[in-house]
């Protein structure tokens, strides 16, 4: 009989968890996982566990020891909201360009880019009638906000802007007039693009590229653009003056929260040229953003979505957005949450080659791409017939992937 295991002293944890950790094995060098284009998001690492109903669990932390703890990890690029590192108060003042100067020493010092900048709004209660409310001084300090997140992103060498419309929408129907809203959004934006024309002149680089992220459910009841191709058709209508500079920054869960398939959004996104950036997490249909890392729930469907960007050659930035959860410690973030999701993350990447170079699978999708060959092509029951046996391949294909996925292609085998 198994002796229950004696309680283990707080002091030994921490060596518990370094020592099953090491078990584990399957980790990859720093040097190593800096050679992807993986990105790692300030307010990730930073979040407390203070999600909806919960207090916070772990002690804040600041973007310095952030970054020290990225490069540890070998975590190569680094982004962030404009607040989560300057005070709302001191956007715009001095302050904020000490912090900025602060930054740069600390990416330096750590060997670390900054991919990405983003403005936040939604937390301040200035948001609380969405950055395209109706008073035009909510809309002119979102513009300026924007812009100063560009000029940011500008002296820290960025190379995306990111747009999460936040509270975009509304939780009682009737009072916002959607296509007004809309346009008051679009306006927004258009004066981040034209900010960053000027900006990318004066500092002689090239403008960002400006990715929109569609979230379905949160934080107001209704979201006026709640999918990536509601963003699509928004940056297809006519309302942006620089259509050219906008694309998307899809998150997979978002996709998966509303019923979509990511990998079918994706591909719409990669069809109109438009996918620039990707959030990569993992969770559930149908619940509120769980914000989950990548792989934890879902790796049969994420290793099916890198197949499709692997083959596509997507290099864009994969950014690591999910929320460590809150029974991990300030300690286990980044022993633990880090290092695994980077390391699944360039796994499920490897896999995704050996799927596309796969002779079983490839030999299977070329003979479905030839079909039957019916006799006659006009005969809709020769045709059906002439594919009838060929079509099983789909599911063998599928069969095939979870082998890969779990190693039998290796020869694995289970027994009891
Ligand atoms: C917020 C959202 C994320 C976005 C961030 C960028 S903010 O955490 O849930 O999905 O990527 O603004
Ligand atoms: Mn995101
Ligand atoms: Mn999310």
């Amino acid at each position: 009989m198994m002796l229950p295991m004696k309680p283990v002293p707080t002091d030994q944890q921490r060596a518990l968890i370094e020592r099953l950790m090491n078990a584990c094995g399957g980790g990859y060098s720093p040097g190593t996982r800096r050679k992807y284009y993986i990105t790692g998001p300030q307010w990730a690492a930073a979040y407390q566990g203070q999600a909806l109903f919960h207090a916070p669990t772990r002690q804040p932390i600041g973007f310095e020891d952030v970054i020290r703890e990225y490069d540890k990890i070998g975590i190569g690029h680094w982004c962030t909201h404009d607040t989560d590192v300057i005070p709302t108060e001191s956007l715009g003042k001095d302050e904020q360009a000490n912090i900025v100067e602060r930054i740069k020493n600390a990416l330096k010092e750590h060997g670390l880019e900054c991919s990405m900048v983003t403005t936040d709004t939604f937390f301040h209660a200035v948001w609380a009638a969405s950055p395209a409310a109706e008073a035009p001084e909510v809309r002119k300090y979102a513009a300026w906000r924007l812009g100063n997140t560009v000029k940011i992103g500008h002296e820290l060498g960025a190379k995306f802007a990111v747009y999460w419309p936040g509270s975009l929408g509304y939780y009682t129907q009737g009072a916002v007039e959607e296509t007004e809203t809309l346009r008051w959004y679009a306006d927004g934006l258009n004066a981040a693009c034209e900010a960053d024309i000027e900006l990318a002149k004066k500092y002689n680089r090239p403008t960002l590229k400006h990715c929109l992220e569609a979230k379905p459910f949160e934080p107001q009841a209704e979201i006026l653009l709640p999918t990536s191709d509601a963003m699509l058709a928004f940056i297809g209508s006519g309302l942006l003056k620089h259509p050219e500079m906008v694309g998307l920054n899809p998150e997979y869960l978002h996709e998966l929260m509303w019923g979509g398939a990511p990998r079918a959004a994706l591909a719409r996104a990669l069809l109109a040229g438009k996918l620039f950036h990707f959030d990569i997490n993992d969770g559930y249909r149908l619940k509120h953003d769980v914000d989950i890392a990548i792989g934890l729930v879902n790796p049969l469907d994420w290793l099916n979505v890198l197949v499709l960007l692997r083959s596509h050659k997507y290099n864009g930035p994969f950014n690591l957005d999910y929320k460590p959860p809150r029974t991990t410690s300030n300690h286990g973030v980044f022993a633990v949450s880090f290092p695994t999701a980077v390391d699944r993350f360039i796994t499920l990447w490897e896999m995704a080659g050996e799927v596309i170079s796969d002779p079983i699978i490839r030999e299977a999708t070329d003979a479905l791409k030839a079909g039957g060959g019916p006799a006659d092509p006009l005969d809709v029951e020769a045709i059906t017939a002439a594919n009838r046996e060929l079509l099983t391949l789909h599911e063998l294909i599928a069969h095939r992937m979870v082998q890969i996925l779990v190693g039998q292609h290796r020869g694995r085998t289970h027994s009891v």
